[in-house]
């Protein structure tokens, strides 16, 4: 089953929607794999965005995401990568339509609320790069033959 690296950041962890944000994905019928409040190194942060190192805004960023705790998720799903994008909604929240994450919560594009992996590539190398392996709990949910 396809994972996907989530975080909120720490706009939305000062915000407290947290307990929103993971509920959105709880009730879609995604499930859980791990989770962790942490603060973040300024190592952790240049791997993360280790692609945007020559966008003008690569200092913002990395600064923003060192500047507070945020909420690291692993969720499983079924195209959970691409379904978790849709409901975060595009990257401007000025562009994220209403009943998306960041259209719902967001206004500026430097304090998005939330980031996901965009591809099965991104996915692998972030988990890969936040969690360690036995952070990863496999469990059943009955629910879920309810839900495929
Ligand atoms: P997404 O988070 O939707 O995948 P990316 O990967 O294009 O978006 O950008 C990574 C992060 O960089 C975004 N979450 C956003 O916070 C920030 N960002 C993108 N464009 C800008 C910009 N023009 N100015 C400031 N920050 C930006």
């Amino acid at each position: 089953m396809e994972k996907t690296f989530l975080m909120v950041k720490p706009d939305g962890v000062q915000r407290g929607l947290i307990g929103e944000i993971v509920s959105r994905f709880e009730k879609k019928g995604f499930k859980l794999v791990a989770a962790k409040l942490m603060t973040v190194s300024r190592e952790l942060a240049e791997a993360h965005y280790a692609e945007h190192r020559e966008k003008p805004f690569f200092e913002e960023l990395v600064g923003f995401i060192t500047s507070g705790p945020v909420f690291a998720m692993i969720w499983e799903g079924e195209n959970v990568i691409s379904v978790a994008r849709q409901m975060m909604g595009k990257t401007n929240p000025a562009d994220a339509a209403p009943g998306t994450i960041r259209g719902d919560y967001g206004v500026s594009v430097g304090m998005n609320i939330i980031h996901g992996s965009d591809s099965p590539e991104s996915a692998e190398r972030e988990i890969g790069l936040w969690f360690q392996e036995q952070d990863q709990i496999a469990y059943d949910k009955t629910i879920d033959r309810w839900i495929y």
